[in-house]
């Protein structure tokens, strides 16, 4: 939900596409009331709503509540923030939503997206201010909710799937102990990026070697999406690769396909490179496949 233009539609596309969707978002037009759409995660069926924003429809919305908002799992509510001038506009209905849940003790999870925080405006004073300022306002629904954060933009898709990944592993209990898994795997290696997501992308556990630049980071998207591609493309269950960043420094990683049931998920572990001892990466690669059952024994308990 969110006001009209706020970004939704596209965000639903970029998530739905992941490669590919910069066309699709340029052709879109505003949404007629409720879009619906539904996907699978870790063998659930959820059905998601797309709200158009338009005012007409948002009324209509809070009229009936019962109608639309009833059985909601998990709202991810979006705010366009670079259009300052309707931040008020954007808080009121996201109250009235909020008092609805509240009064039929509806427990959803809420996702505040900052939105169009696009890649150019990260180290911009101004908006910085204007979003840490609609935070501070917002932490009084906390009592009553779980509220999560999150700036996302059209532009850095690994920033709409974490926010879309944290929201939906919300609703599965046991899923953080895979990250916390990673962060204990991370420290026997010189891990740069340990991650675990499905065929869709949807990322279940994560960790990153903490202190990453940011074109390492971009770098280390442009991989895993590519990885993605590769993987399905050439129709591998394994696949090794070496690379560097702009400063010399080299990594290497595997991505490897683990099947469970009909599930598929993707596990990929980046690491450090050993200049002077290539063999001892070879090793390291090795032990983390040695460390693979354990990964297998935790996915098979979120999944049951
Ligand atoms: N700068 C910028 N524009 C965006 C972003 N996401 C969406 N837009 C643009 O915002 C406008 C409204 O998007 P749309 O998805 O239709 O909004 P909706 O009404 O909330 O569904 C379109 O022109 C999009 O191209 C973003 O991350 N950054
Ligand atoms: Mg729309």
């Amino acid at each position: 939900m969110g006001l009209d233009n706020a970004g939704k539609t596209s965000i639903i596309t970029a998530i739905t596409k992941r490669f590919g969707f910069e066309e699709e978002i340029a052709r879109l037009t505003p949404t007629r009331r409720i879009a619906r759409d539904s996907f699978r995660f870790l063998g659930i069926e959820f059905t998601r709503m797309d709200f158009g924003g338009q005012k007409q429809y948002r009324e209509e919305y809070l009229k009936h509540p019962e109608k639309y908002l009833m059985g909601t799992d998990l709202l991810f509510y979006v705010i366009d923030a670079q259009d300052f001038n309707r931040y008020i506009e954007s808080i009121d209905y996201l109250e009235e939503v909020l008092l609805f849940f509240k009064e039929e003790q509806e427990n959803v999870p809420i996702c505040i997206l900052f939105h169009k925080f696009d890649p150019q405006l990260i180290n911009d004073k101004d908006i910085n201010k204007r979003i840490l300022t609609l935070k501070q306002a917002l932490t009084r629904y906390s009592n009553a909710f779980d509220i999560f954060f999150f700036e996302t933009t059209i532009y850095d898709i690994k920033s709409i799937m974490d926010a879309f990944s944290s929201g939906l592993s919300m609703l599965f209990e046991k899923i953080e102990m895979v990250s916390q898994l990673f962060s204990e795997i991370s420290k026997n290696y010189n891990s740069i990026l340990i991650s675990l997501f499905d065929a869709k992308g949807i990322t279940l556990g994560e960790f990153y070697r903490p202190h990453l630049q940011l074109t390492e980071k971009l770098k280390i998207y442009e991989i895993y999406i590519d990885l993605q591609k590769r993987v399905v493309a050439e129709n591998r269950t394994l696949l090794e690769f070496s690379d560097k960043f702009d400063s010399g420094e080299r990594f290497s990683g595997l991505i490897e396909v683990l099947h469970f049931g009909n599930l598929e998920f993707y596990l990929l572990f980046i690491v450090e490179e050993d200049k002077a001892n290539l063999e001892k990466t070879i090793t390291l690669l090795d032990r983390i496949e040695a460390a693979k059952p354990q990964m297998e024994n935790l996915i098979l308990q979120i999944i049951q």
